[in-house]
């Protein structure tokens, strides 16, 4: 049969299925059922809880894969220029509630589940929340690829589908325990394997050169190791749009013929042992969102996952295209940062050694095609690979680099002639550490490089990467943050979203910028009513929950005071401890806080980082001091929430009342819990960090707590000499904090413990400037206790929150993205097919 009228039979499909499947609770109910027997195969009768899970989730994967499959083809026939994303991790959060969201069907299942004897809501629970990233960097991933098939961007990513995402987290004793993450044991039912998707990735081996017949020095990579790199496809949703898009996850695999010589030798047995270490590749996750390197074994994933998705991307394109040559005009790869930097001596070697490519065009369509952002400022955080270590795993790879090197220092040395220390400063090399510096390697081979809030990139262009920004004028630019409205508001907050809907419309989640329509409502009296009574609300969820996970009672009308986030030194999580104690002591001594809180914290510490597990445990200690002491009782209360994760934030934020993001300024690229808190009606207090800047212009200086010292300030005081011990001895207050933590107060049994966390305060330097700010902080934290008396004014102010949040909707970042780094246009949209119930 010939390829249109194939197409039209799925077509014609498509539209079947649709009105079939999902038209009416029958039948969806007939789907659900003859999905449970053809896709489960299970017997209705006997089927549990967790089989209808499977049941919906394959009846709705199946969807939307005639959605992705109409809007692959559609984008094929058009030629139009494709963005694909390539990101080491990835935090979608479950997808169950999202896509029946997206489709507009979330009604019509609850009903018909309703009539088969299930309840939606416990379905939910079911899902595992996918945790293949760390943190930030991983759900900024996930909410761009929202946002591009919500919008029409022509968009499609690339990540590892990694075996063991991050570990869970419990708490034991007061300490974090670290558990593997097996997300796959009872499988995804979004997933789609595709063997027949498959590239060779290759490690170690040497490299020959020869001329050949026309005279021209070619070189050929002679492999020693190959691993078979596996599609795994997922379809995601756009927002009520028929668009579907695509992440596309690598797993290794050995190849078939997997190391034949043993296996011929007739060692059966040790060739399936290596065929197993050769999986390894793919098993973990590297918990670590900073500092970990050197490590082998994850240069080995870096490199694995971009031969596979640039060997995917080439071959996707020529496809459709002979030869080359228009490459960079119909691709752009976007690196979401150096993790996948490797993506450009790959692009480089396969022009040159595998299509014949001269270096000069080869670079050219190179430099055209990636563009990468940067997401840190901490220099321990910016990735260095030895050189050494390169040179055995990838050595034709390193040619390539040093090449790359070697035009560059001639441009650097035509640019500040003479200057000898410019060409140490910018090297691809770093002579010291022998080291390959992969932010230099991404800056010259990309043709733009972002970072992610205006302070954010203007401390790169001005501090970090002072010299690139003078070289390549037009290349730095900013794309702030942002956030999906959909799930961060519609799906975690359904009450709030109503109440939104009602007054302004329901356009916002398309358009957040309809947000700023609230404050006409800010007098009013009704609105407010209805806005605070869904606070409380959210808090009494919130309270049961913890009460539920962790045995922790809260009173709703407690001040729910927040921070949750990866624990990190920059983050200061230790200086929120410092106020809990504060407050403590000033209980004690019969200074009675006004306002009663609830001080709760959440949040991962990689394994290897002792100090951040330290805090962790600190936390704990004070918490059970301060929670078991009779002269406290309700007006302080202290918990540690444990295994962080994105569903945990969707049921914590939309119960907060204070945002706590208080990184020493200049630390925190951008942060985009700060702009989920603030969307659910959270007061922030923080630092001018990161978008916390651009956040406070937003919702007004009135409506958002500031404190500290700005970035300058910071490397002002730092350039000075900062001696934390002037502070210690100049505040009584903060130094009988000290003092407690120091002597065993909070660890009676082990006065010892906290020496470490001491010490890096008091006596080496503290380099986050915890002391600097204590005083401000605390000052800050008694005018938000002010302000909470007048409960009234508090909403109003939680209500321009809302309304100042139009911003920063990742829609608005993405496209940013599109006109000022992809030069990519939406597609148009065939009118959404709204369920007819
Ligand atoms: C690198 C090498 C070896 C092992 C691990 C890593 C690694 C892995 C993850 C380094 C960094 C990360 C993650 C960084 C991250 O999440 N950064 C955050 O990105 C957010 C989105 O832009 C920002 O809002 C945060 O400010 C930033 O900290």
């Amino acid at each position: 049969m010939d390829k249109k009228l194939l197409s039209h039979l799925a077509d014609e499909t498509l539209k079947e299925d649709f009105l079939l499947a999902f038209s009416n609770t029958e039948s969806v109910k007939f789907t659900l059922i003859s999905s449970l027997i053809q896709g489960v195969g299970k017997d209705p009768a006997y089927a549990s809880p967790q089989d209808w899970f499977y049941a919906l989730g394959f009846s709705l994967r199946g969807l939307l894969s005639h959605n992705y499959i109409k809007s692959a083809r559609n984008l094929f026939e058009k030629d139009s220029r494709r963005v694909y994303y390539l990101s080491m991790e990835y935090l979608p959060g479950r997808g169950l509630v999202k896509t029946l969201l997206d489709l507009g069907v979330y009604d019509i299942v609850k009903e018909a589940l309703y009539e088969l004897g299930q309840e939606l809501h416990e379905l939910e629970h079911l899902e595992h929340d996918p945790a293949l990233g760390n943190g930030g960097l991983g759900r900024l991933a996930a909410c761009i690829l929202d946002s591009m098939v919500t919008q029409g961007y022509p968009g499609f990513g690339y990540g590892i589908r990694y075996n063991f995402g991050l570990f869970s987290q419990t708490i034991e004793n007061g300490q974090q325990v670290e558990h593997p993450d097996d997300w796959l044991r009872h499988g995804d039912p979004w997933e789609y394997r595709r063997p027949s998707v498959n590239h060779p990735v290759h490690f170690y081996g040497t490299v020959k050169t020869e001329v050949n017949a026309q005279g021209v020095e070619t070189s050929q990579w002679i492999e020693a190791e190959e691993v078979m790199a596996i599609a795994y496809d997922m379809p995601i949703s756009g927002f009520r749009s028929n668009n579907v898009t695509n992440l596309r996850l690598w797993s290794a695999s050995a190849t078939s013929d997997f190391d034949l010589d043993k296996f011929n030798q007739g060692d059966y047995i040790k060739s399936v042992e290596d065929k197993t270490a050769t999986e390894t590749l793919s098993k973990i996750l590297y918990p670590d969102d900073s500092t970990l390197m050197g490590q082998e074994l994850r240069l080995k994933q870096e490199y694995f996952f971009v031969s596979a998705s640039i060997q995917d991307i080439v071959a996707r394109y020529l496809r459709s295209h002979s030869g080359l040559n228009r490459f960079a005009e119909k691709t752009v790869i976007q690196l979401n940062d150096t993790h996948p930097t490797l993506g450009i001596a790959e692009l480089m070697r396969i022009l040159i050694d595998e299509h014949d490519y001269g270096w000069d065009e080869a670079w050219k369509i190179t430099r055209n095609t990636f563009a990468y952002t940067n997401h840190t400022l901490l220099p321990e955080a910016l990735e260095k690979w030895p050189v050494n270590m390169l040179k055995k795993m990838l050595p034709r790879h390193l040619d390539i680099i040093l090449r790359i090197n070697a035009g560059f220092l001639k441009e650097v040395e035509a640019r500040f002639p003479g200057d000898i220390s410019k060409l140490r400063d910018l090297s691809l090399v770093d002579d010291a550490s022998h080291c390959i510096r992969m932010a230099h390697l991404a800056i010259v081979g990309s043709h733009k490089v972002n970072g992610v809030a205006a302070l954010h990139t203007d401390l790169l262009r001005t501090k970090v990467f002072p010299d690139f920004d003078a070289m390549y004028p037009n290349k730095f630019v900013n794309v702030t943050n942002g956030i999906t409205p959909r799930r961060w508001l519609l799906q975690a907050n359904p009450e709030l979203a109503d109440i939104i809907n009602e007054s302004i419309g329901d356009e916002w989640p398309r358009d957040l910028s309809q947000l700023s329509k609230l404050s006409d409502f800010v007098d009013d009296t009704g609105f407010q009513d209805q806005f605070s009574a869904i606070k409380r609300r959210n808090k009494e969820k919130l309270a049961k929950m913890l009460h539920n996970c962790m045995g922790l009672r809260l009173d709703p009308s407690l001040l729910f005071d927040i921070q949750i986030k990866r624990i990190h030194e920059y983050k200061r999580q230790l200086l929120n401890v410092l106020h809990v104690i504060t407050c403590y002591n000033r209980i004690r001594n019969g200074m009675a806080c006004q306002i009663p809180r609830a001080v709760l914290f959440a949040g991962k510490a990689a394994p290897s980082y002792f100090l951040a597990k330290k805090i962790i445990h600190l936390i704990n200690d004070v918490a059970s001091t301060i929670n078991n002491d009779p002269m406290i009782g309700d007006l302080l209360k202290v918990g540690f929430i444990p295994d962080y994760r994105v569903s945990l934030a969707e049921h914590i934020i939309p119960g907060s009342e204070l945002s706590e993001q208080i990184s020493t300024a200049g630390t925190e690229a951008s942060g985009t819990g700060n702009m989920k808190f603030a969307l659910n009606g959270a007061l922030t207090i923080g630092t001018l960090d990161g978008a916390n800047v651009e956040i406070k212009n937003s919702v007004g200086e009135d409506n958002i707590f500031i404190f500290g010292l700005t970035a300058d300030q910071v490397s002002e005081v730092r350039s000075k000499g900062y001696d934390p011990v002037d502070y210690y001895n100049g505040h009584d207050e903060l130094k009988q904090v000290i003092d407690m933590i120091g002597q065993g107060f909070f660890s009676p049994g082990d006065p010892d413990r906290y020496k470490a966390i001491v010490d890096a305060l008091l006596h080496q330097g503290d380099h986050y400037m915890l002391f600097a700010d204590y005083e401000s902080y605390i000052d800050c934290q008694k005018e938000v206790e002010n302000q909470y008396l007048d409960q009234k004014l508090w909403t109003q102010k939680a209500i321009l929150n809302v309304a100042g949040m139009g911003d920063f909707s990742v829609d608005r970042a993405v496209h940013e993205y599109a006109s000022n780094i992809w030069n990519v246009q939406r597609e148009e949209q065939s009118e959404f097919r709204q369920d007819e119930d």
